[in-house]
């Protein structure tokens, strides 16, 4: 085993509940994104381009598949002699039969794992975020600012304030203020939960944390705020760049759909910053002799028949000849059969849509069916859910 100076620890274990029936059986993590990806490939992907070769994966809720998905971590360069991917499910212990409770629990609850490798630094990242990020320039002003905790930070538009801790810095960038979740923080300087700790200094943390009856043994709501009023040196560490937090229906589905404006979005042809998936071996795509694509991302394994514009298709996706697919997300093998016309829909996996459906449309009859939600303005047909032939859908709203 060789000594690491930075390992990293990834949160994995959120159930995901407010993304509805797509996280039906999976974590979020596992869930698809933007055509090939899963979401947990983009952190992943991070930290093999970021020289982090040792990586601590926190599962807890359904972790199956995305136990399957990250296998020995070979599809992100993470196989290597000297750390690797470990996928680290809740400890049931002789005494103890409990699940991680906070997030700050889950990591306590590894502190074996880290003191194995004995870092200097533990970087601390979650899985359910889109971004492409080199953690070490966060490390390198870890360490010019001689940090004992970095906070990566971004500034969020003010109506979404209340969905992130708020932090509020001296003019230097060091964290004087902390709060978690407040309807009026008096900043829209937003924690991207993604800390880097020195490793002693996460240790006793975590060991004064599990003491405390009264915590609910949370980074956001207990660790940093603690931490701050003890006097430790935290830093925020102001990222520049694309990031999201796929958290919602409504936050998930946009952020699929900035990767067909281009620009805004991850530039996912730099080399420097590449993102791996462990997608499996498909066909190639099929385009039918009467298909017309436009502005959409098509994944290997397709078979498009019909039209599909402003729209991405997950691998192993299927469009029927007649059927229009509009502004919509297709999930790994989502089938959309013949004559039907779709928009502003996420279809989950391998659920399949029948003939004849419409489903945001026509303002028509609205019928009720097992499986499908409506979020907003958009259509959630959950995983594996089958839409009866003829179906008109769409929302008064
Ligand atoms: P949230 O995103 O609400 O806020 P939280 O629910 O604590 O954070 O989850 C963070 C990550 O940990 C997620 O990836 C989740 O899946 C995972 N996770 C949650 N509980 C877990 C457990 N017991 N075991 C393993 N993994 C677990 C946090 C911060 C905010 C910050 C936002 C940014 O608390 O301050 O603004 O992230 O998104
Ligand atoms: P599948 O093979 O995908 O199950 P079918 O092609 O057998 O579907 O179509 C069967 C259903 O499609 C019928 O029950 C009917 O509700 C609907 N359907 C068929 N033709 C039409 C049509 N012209 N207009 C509206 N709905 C139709």
């Amino acid at each position: 085993m060789q000594k690491q100076e930075c390992i990293a620890m990834l949160l994995a274990g959120g159930q995901g509940s407010r993304l509805g029936s797509l996280t039906r059986n999976i974590a979020k993590p596992a869930v698809s994104f933007c055509g090939k990806y899963r979401i947990i490939d983009f952190s992943l992907s991070n930290c093999a381009n970021s020289n982090i070769h040792t990586v601590g994966v926190l599962t807890q809720y359904k972790p199956f598949l995305l136990n399957s998905y990250i296998g020995l971590g070979s599809a992100w360069n993470l196989d290597n002699p000297f750390g690797g991917v470990h996928i680290l499910p809740p400890y049931v212990g002789e005494h103890e039969l409990s699940w991680y409770k906070g997030t700050a629990n889950a990591i306590y609850q590894n502190l074996n794992f880290i003191n194995f490798y004995d870092p200097d630094y533990v970087l601390i990242i979650s899985g359910d975020h889109i971004y492409t990020m080199n953690y070490l320039s966060m490390l390198n002003y870890h360490k010019e600012k001689g940090a004992e905790i970095t906070i990566s930070t971004i500034e969020v538009p003010w109506e979404e304030v209340a969905r992130f801790g708020i932090v509020t810095t001296n003019k230097d960038g060091r964290i004087i203020k902390f709060t978690e979740k407040l309807a009026n923080p008096d900043s829209n300087l937003a924690s991207m939960g993604i800390y880097i700790f020195n490793w002693p200094v996460l240790k006793q943390a975590l060991f004064e944390d599990a003491l405390d009856q009264n915590s609910e043994n949370d980074f956001g709501k207990n660790i940093i705020p603690k931490q701050i009023e003890q006097g430790r040196k935290l830093y925020a560490y102001n990222f520049q760049g694309y990031w999201r937090d796929v958290g919602t229906i409504e936050s998930y589905y946009n952020a699929n759909m900035e990767f067909l404006e281009g620009e805004e979005a991850i530039n996912l042809f730099d080399p420097a910053l590449r993102v791996f998936s462990n997608e499996d071996i498909l066909p190639p795509q099929f385009i039918g002799p009467k298909a017309k694509i436009s502005n959409s991302l098509i994944s290997n394994g397709c078979v498009v028949l019909g039209d599909v514009s402003y729209s991405i298709l997950a691998p192993g996706a299927y469009v029927g000849e007649g059927s229009s697919v509009k502004n919509s997300i297709l999930l790994p093998h989502a089938r959309v059969s013949v004559h039907s016309k779709i928009d502003k829909t996420i279809i989950g996996e391998n659920a399949k849509i029948m003939s004849y459906c419409s489903i945001g449309i026509e303002k028509d009859t609205i019928v009720h069916q097992a499986g499908i939600t409506v979020v907003e303005d958009h259509y959630v047909v959950g995983k594996g859910s089958v839409v009866n032939a003829g179906s008109n859908l769409y929302s008064t709203r």
